[in-house]
């Protein structure tokens, strides 16, 4: 069975609709026909400033959504991705092999960095990505589901197995991205040009997964559009209306098409009510299976403990393949 690997981070507690239409759904859908790994990824949220108990809590949090989202235990490996130290094992040897100026040309980085400012940016924040690429090589991935924005740090993973696999021996699986269209790129619900994001501008244009319903249908109801009054679907000049267009056609299965078929000659009112309606119906029955797990700490610390013992198995073996190749002494 074709492997697949991802990872999300647990920083701010509650996912919202772009980690979950972006990437989460994607899991879910995959853990069947697949050997799928999927991670709460720590080293990742501590590359910035993190509060040590909210970084556990949160941690705790995140797999539970990813439990109440769908993941079955039983159909994937779950784990956190700090019980598998092999991660920051593997990430430096591929730091030894990135270029300053390869890892200088990450866009996410540019942005990240610009936005905490020079003070407060980390080395750690700089490699991220090459962790990525640790991440995803460890476990011989063949497909990596995730949002657009991760694109250019699967292409450094495809170049860094490459030059591994050219340098040493052929070692590892190079991995091809699995984004999905439609979703791979969810908007703020008030700056429709940029990416839904935990550090949104405002957090009216954020839809967290975790928050009373009713918030996140306010928020909905109050989405950035346009002055034209017709439902239709335009990215450039209805970058607002196409968005909540991607978001009902995600959560209702019902294609674009049919979509702007079936609001002719409403207005825009009607699509953002049936879409806070549609989220409701949706994120109800989540956050109650995601509860239920949040209030058994001891069955999902079993369930975490045995995903890390099965990633494991697999990262172990990888990075001591990667030791012997690369001439480090083998202890004896
Ligand atoms: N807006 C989005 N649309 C589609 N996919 C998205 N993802 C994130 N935002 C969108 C995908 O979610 C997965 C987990 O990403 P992450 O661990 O980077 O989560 P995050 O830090 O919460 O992401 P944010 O909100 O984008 O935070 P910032 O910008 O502060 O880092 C990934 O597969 C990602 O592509």
């Amino acid at each position: 069975r074709p492997r697949v690997l991802s990872g999300i981070q647990p920083t701010s507690g509650s996912f919202h609709l772009g980690n979950y239409l972006g990437a989460v759904r994607q899991w879910v859908d995959l853990q069947r026909e697949n050997d799928a790994f999927y991670m709460v990824v720590d080293l990742h949220a501590i590359t910035v400033s993190q509060d040590p108990e909210a970084l556990r809590q949160n941690t705790r949090i995140s797999a539970a959504q990813l439990l109440g989202a769908g993941l079955d235990p039983e159909h994937c490996t779950l784990f956190v991705q700090s019980h598998v130290p092999e991660h920051a094992q593997l990430a430096w040897v591929m730091n030894c092999l990135t270029g300053f100026g390869e890892a200088s040309r990450m866009t996410q980085f540019k942005d990240k960095s610009t936005r905490h400012g020079a003070e407060s940016t980390t080395v750690g924040l700089f490699t991220y990505p090459v962790l990525m690429v640790a991440d995803v090589l460890l476990y011989q991935a063949d497909a990596v589901p995730v949002g657009e924005d991760q694109r250019q740090h699967l292409e450094l993973t495809r170049d860094l197995a490459d030059r591994f696999n050219t340098r040493y021996s052929p070692t590892f699986t190079v991995p091809e991205p699995y984004i999905l269209k439609e979703t791979a790129k969810i908007q703020d619900l008030q700056d429709p040009t940029a990416k839904m994001s935990k550090s949104a501008a405002s957090p009216k244009g954020l839809i967290n997964l975790l928050d009373e319903p009713k918030v996140s249908a306010k928020k909905f109801k109050s989405a950035v559009t346009d002055t034209d009054t017709v439902v239709s679907y335009d990215e450039e000049n209805k970058a607002g209306v196409s968005n909540l267009l991607r978001i009902h056609s995600a959560l209702s299965g019902q294609s674009i098409e049919q979509l702007v078929e079936h609001f002719e000659g409403k207005m825009y009112g009607a699509l953002k009510t049936e879409l806070a309606e549609l989220f409701t119906e949706w994120v109800t029955p989540f956050q109650v299976r995601t509860k239920t797990y949040l209030d058994d700490p001891a069955e999902l610390d079993r369930v975490l403990g045995l995903g890390a013992e099965k990633a494991r198995e697999v990262a172990s073996q990888t990075l001591a393949t990667v030791y012997d190749r690369i001439g480090f002494l083998a202890p004896k």
